[in-house]
């Protein structure tokens, strides 16, 4: 009798899971890839966009609804698009890993994405998964709370969104290819963006600069996104502090500060009050590098502008509470600050009982090559625990297609199929 009382709560727990989802709403987006001319730094090239818009569409939904995104590809190259930190449970097809998951859209063709929202809440994005045009490929996803229900925090009078981005001023994917066959360092950033635009350090740059335009007064909630290609980015507003109140989609409990460090491809939700004396202010991004060189990461800026009658002064306010590119005792000072809300509403299941220790350790190394092949007679190579990892001469897909599917063999037997076909080179001790 107990065994079939828990059975039916157990039902009725996992049906009102369902029925909850189930009542979602359905959306419906177009995307549509084609190459576009952008002239930033004084430049001109031509780039992959979505809907001609750089960053791209934003996608909005409430938590739990589901997306359908038709994809277009008009450019000349195949593409997949990648939904970042959407769990999709049970949906591993519609996730979007070139090779991976999926074979690439082929230009001239489309291809019809099935995006599940589930626990998600807050802020994630989208970016292309082939190559990296993802730096020209990304946009927006805003995730509302449920229907129904509401943020953890007071509703901020607006909101805005700030799209971090990189700008290459030559085709960023020719430059990758040839680096990684020379084992070359990969490309380096020309400029920061905010919302697509360089700050006005830079050349062509000043008349265009992002503006976020703020009431005195009024609280704005910032949906920031780190789509810079690789880059670790400090971010500060002068004279300004902010509440970060979310990060990749889930709640966090309320941590002030006067800075922060956000990785590349990482999200937070900021709260920012308009408080200060009504004039321009800037807001500065900066890359954070714990190797660097001497301090050639200049800031990038865009501007915090109060409305109102004032006069402008020539230079807005800068923050000069921006850590410097390596100062790594205040970045990690923030970092160690972060903490998942875990409330009641917002609970966070993290494991209590650790029954394995494991020791990862993640390295570049440089690794002796051919020099008809590399550049110096040296190349770079990541590494886990000291395995590097060369591409397979079978992909996924392929094996999963060749091996499971036709003979119908069993998922361990598949793996060590993919496995044979797959070599793991052991990199030389440095
Ligand atoms: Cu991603």
């Amino acid at each position: 009798m107990r065994q079939l009382l828990a059975e039916l709560l157990a039902l009725v727990i996992l049906s009102s899971t369902l029925f909850c989802w189930v009542l979602g709403d359905t959306h419906y987006y177009e995307f549509v890839l084609r190459e576009k001319k952008y002239t930033r730094l004084c430049n001109t090239k031509s780039m992959l966009v979505v809907n001609d818009s750089f960053p791209g569409p934003v996608i909005r939904v409430h938590k739990g609804d589901t997306v359908f995104v038709n994809v277009h590809n008009h450019g000349d190259y195949g593409v997949t698009l990648h939904w970042h930190g959407v769990k999709q449970p049970r949906n591993p097809w519609s996730d979007g890993p070139e090779y991976i998951t999926q074979c690439p859209i082929q230009p001239g063709s489309n291809f019809t994405y099935k995006v599940l929202f589930s626990t998600e809440e807050g802020t994630l994005w989208w970016h292309a998964h082939s190559d990296w045009t993802q730096n020209s490929v990304h946009g927006a996803i805003v995730i509302m709370p449920a229907k129904g229900t509401d943020h953890p925090f007071p509703k901020p009078d607006e909101e805005e969104i700030i799209v971090l981005g990189s700008w290459y001023s030559y085709d960023v994917n020719k430059r990758v290819n040839y680096d990684l066959a020379i084992g070359a360092d990969l490309p380096r950033e020309e400029a920061f963006l905010f919302n697509g635009q360089p700050g006005g350090i830079f050349n062509c740059s000043r008349d265009t600069q992002y503006r976020l335009v703020v009431d005195y007064g009024k609280t704005y909630l910032i949906r920031l996104i780190n789509a810079a290609t690789s880059s670790e980015l400090l971010f500060a507003i002068a004279d300004h502090n902010v509440t970060v109140v979310g990060m990749d989609g889930a709640y966090l409990k309320p941590l002030s500060t006067s800075f922060l460090v956000i990785s590349p491809g990482q999200t937070m939700n900021l709260l920012l009050t308009a408080n200060q004396p009504p004039r321009q202010y800037y807001m500065a991004i900066r890359q954070y590098v714990t190797n660097g060189d001497p301090d050639v990461y200049p800031a990038n800026t865009a501007i915090l502008e109060y409305r109102g009658n004032y006069s402008r002064r020539p230079d807005p306010v800068f923050p000069s509470q921006l850590p410097s590119y390596i100062n790594i005792s205040s970045a990690e000072f923030f970092l160690a600050g972060l903490r998942s809300l875990n409330s009641k509403e917002h609970p966070a299941f993290v494991p209590q009982e650790i029954t394995h220790h494991m020791y990862i350790v993640v390295s570049v190394k440089q690794v002796l090559c051919n020099p008809s092949e590399c550049e110096i007679g040296m190349a770079m190579a990541s590494a886990m625990n000291n395995i590097t990892f060369l591409n397979p001469h079978v992909d996924v897909l392929q094996a999963y297609y060749r091996y499971a599917l036709r003979s119908s063999l069993s998922f361990s037997l598949f793996l060590s199929y993919l496995h044979a076909d797959t070599y793991f080179g052991n990199i030389m001790q440095a």
